[in-house]
């Protein structure tokens, strides 16, 4: 008895000990955050800054309202330290148009702040980092186009220009078409940049349940850039709203070394296989942490029940060998 007791401890302290597969050890970064509600933090902090068309409510930064030719921009005002990170963003994208309607929003993590305002979703043309667009509108229809709303990631060393005519097809890295605007209930947007893989999925059909959009390796980005948000209307308009993002902060993965010095000098590249072609069939990511779960459930009730069995089998014993002592 003593050593089946001594082995289901061993057995749970193992079980709890064993992190999950998909686990990593995340922090929330305040500072680099924007969560509810938003007319008090702005007063109180200097964190953000405003400029442009945005307007800040309780529930929403509103980046750009329904209407014509409007630019709004958010940018942190404190650099980013972290090496790796996710940023979790849920975003509405919506207006009185029912077939027309645009141009789309940026999150970016650029070395400068680009609080002026520019042409690439209301920011500045030939910027230094990453740029993720939600495009709504199409503006070209050459034979790189794509179907729309439609998000890409680009990377720019401050050298090249983003060529929104040709909605920027020639200059993404990858891309996806998700159907963001319009929706009833709340959408959302993952981004990882995780030992130099960027991979962003999307939840937006309201089902809880996220979509993988693409998936890119090799991404270099330094630390000390500063994350912002841009939105831009046009001859068409939609409201460009942002309810929440979070910033968290992501262990270094196994082999994975952060020196701060070199780390703070990389110049923006993503050299890694271009995720072409430019329209990806969507693709549901499996969902392996469920599997996990279950797995470890399973384990669980496996061991529970062995443990009542073996008790049980025990305690048979036992009552049997009283039985005989009393009888001889
Ligand atoms: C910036 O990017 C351009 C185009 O990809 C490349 O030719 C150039 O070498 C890069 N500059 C630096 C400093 O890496
Ligand atoms: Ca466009």
């Amino acid at each position: 008895m003593k050593v089946l007791v001594v082995l289901l401890i061993a057995l749970a302290v193992i079980y709890c000990k064993t992190p999950l597969p998909m686990e990593k050890k995340v922090y929330i970064r305040r500072e680099h955050s924007l969560i509810k509600p938003y007319s008090s933090m702005s007063m109180d902090t200097p964190m953000w800054d405003y400029s442009g068309s945005t307007i800040v409510s309780n529930n929403e930064i509103r980046l750009t309202p329904d209407h014509q030719s409007k630019a709004g921009r958010v940018w942190n005002t404190i650099p980013l330290m972290s090496r790796n990170w996710e940023i979790l963003m849920e975003f509405k994208v919506h207006g009185q148009g029912r077939t027309l309607y645009g141009d789309g929003f940026a999150l970016w993590y650029s070395h400068e702040r680009q609080l002026m305002a520019g042409p690439v979703f209301g920011a500045k043309n030939g910027f230094n980092g990453l740029g993720i667009f939600f495009d709504t509108y199409s503006n070209h229809n050459g034979e790189h186009s794509h179907g729309h709303p439609y998000i890409s990631a680009v990377v720019h060393n401050g050298t090249q220009t983003y060529d929104h005519d040709s909605d920027g097809t020639h200059n993404e890295l990858a891309g996806c078409q998700c159907s963001f605007r319009g929706q009833k209930h709340d959408t959302f947007v993952s981004i990882k940049y995780i030992n130099n893989i960027l991979t962003v999925h999307t939840d937006v059909r309201g089902k809880s349940k996220w979509t993988k959009c693409f998936e890119v390796k090799n991404v270099v980005l330094p630390v000390g850039y500063h994350l912002g948000l841009s939105a831009s209307t046009g001859d068409l308009a939609d409201n460009h709203d942002v309810k929440m993002l979070k910033l968290y902060e992501v262990d270094l993965v196994e082999g994975q070394t952060y020196n701060v010095d070199e780390a703070l000098k990389l110049v923006p590249s993503a050299e890694g296989e271009p995720d072409r072609p430019h329209v990806h069939p969507k693709k549901t990511e499996k969902g392996s942490s469920v599997l996990w779960t279950i797995f470890y459930i399973f384990i669980t009730l496996v061991i529970v029940f062995s443990a009542i069995g073996i008790g049980i089998i025990v305690w048979q014993k036992k009552q049997e060998d009283r039985r005989r002592k009393r009888f001889f």
